[in-house]
């Protein structure tokens, strides 16, 4: 079959990021994704809030946007066919209990210490994907657009 090349969001949480980070970067280039952009940054509580605004009216809310903006997230593009579902099949179930039962290799399984501290977030679908990635990195954008201060192209 063929599928188009697409993007998807990839965010290495903070819980995930001083032991598992290069493990987890290693594995996502060696599954043949391109890393089309990356960046660490500390999200705010507003982003976190905006990050997961879907999840606004759940229980877990609070903790949720309490653990994201604790210390550095790893943002990055990643870039292949069928991105979405691919970086989806990776991370494993949200709950490392069932991905430990039901897909031992994933990062979840192997990385995540529960439900909330679950490593890695992936975009689930293609328009969740535009959406998160141009909140993440349109900053980028706007920061690579002329300066205006006479140079030219
Ligand atoms: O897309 P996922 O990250 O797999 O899962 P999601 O969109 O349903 O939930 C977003 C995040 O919210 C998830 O990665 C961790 C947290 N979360 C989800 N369900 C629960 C939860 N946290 C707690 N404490 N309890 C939950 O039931």
């Amino acid at each position: 079959f063929f599928f188009p090349k697409q993007q998807t969001l990839a965010v290495i949480k903070p819980d995930a990021m001083e032991e598992h980070r290069e493990k987890i970067l290693e594995e996502i280039r060696g599954s043949g994704f391109s890393v089309t952009q990356l960046k660490e940054t500390v999200l705010s509580r507003e982003m976190a809030e905006e990050f997961y605004k879907e999840h606004r009216e759940k229980p877990f809310f609070g903790q949720l946007v309490e653990f994201m903006c604790r210390g550095p997230c790893m943002m990055l593009i990643l870039t292949k066919e069928n991105a979405v579902e691919e970086w989806r099949a990776m991370m494993g179930p949200t709950d490392p209990d069932q991905a430990k039962a039901t897909c031992p290799n994933s990062l979840r399984a192997r990385f995540a210490s529960n439900i909330l501290h679950n490593s890695v977030h992936g975009s689930s679908s293609e328009q969740h994907a535009e959406e998160k990635i141009s909140f993440i990195f349109g900053d980028i954008c706007s920061d690579a657009e002329p300066t205006g201060d006479g140079e030219t192209d």
